[in-house]
């Protein structure tokens, strides 16, 4: 057995969730952040058979997209009279970012 961990934008948890639990597979989801941009995104936790690990992957490659982002930088210690424009950086954002970690064991007690 498998353990899929996949982070994936807010914006695409729910649809992933229904994707991947109206093709019979568990999975649970957790509110989360990442800690380069701050924000909210979603980790889903998802514990298969190893023969169903690709199908998985292929439904969360579906329902994620890339996205832009963009981080404003935190302003600097700027003397009297001196000026500082916060330009928002932009970063690109998923799909998702994917692990795959082998399960020691499973018991549903
Ligand atoms: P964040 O940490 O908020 O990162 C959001 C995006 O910012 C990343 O997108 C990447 O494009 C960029 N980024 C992250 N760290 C950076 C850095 N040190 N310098 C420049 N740009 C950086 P993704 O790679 O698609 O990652 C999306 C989210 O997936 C991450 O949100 C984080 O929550 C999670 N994640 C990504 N890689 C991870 C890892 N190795 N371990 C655990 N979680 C990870």
């Amino acid at each position: 057995m498998k353990l899929v961990f996949a982070v994936v934008q807010q914006e695409d948890a729910a649809q992933t969730v229904q994707a991947l639990s109206s093709n019979g597979i568990s999975v649970t989801r957790f509110n989360s952040s990442g800690g380069f941009l701050q924000q909210g995104n979603a980790t889903l936790l998802i514990g298969v058979d190893e023969e169903k690990v690709e199908q998985v992957v292929s439904l969360i490659r579906e329902n994620c997209r890339e996205r832009n982002r963009y981080l404003t930088p935190m302003p600097p210690m700027v003397e009297p009279g001196e000026f500082f424009m916060p330009y928002p950086v932009e970063v690109q954002v998923g799909g998702a970012t994917v692990f795959v970690v082998n399960v020691e064991s499973f018991e549903k007690l």
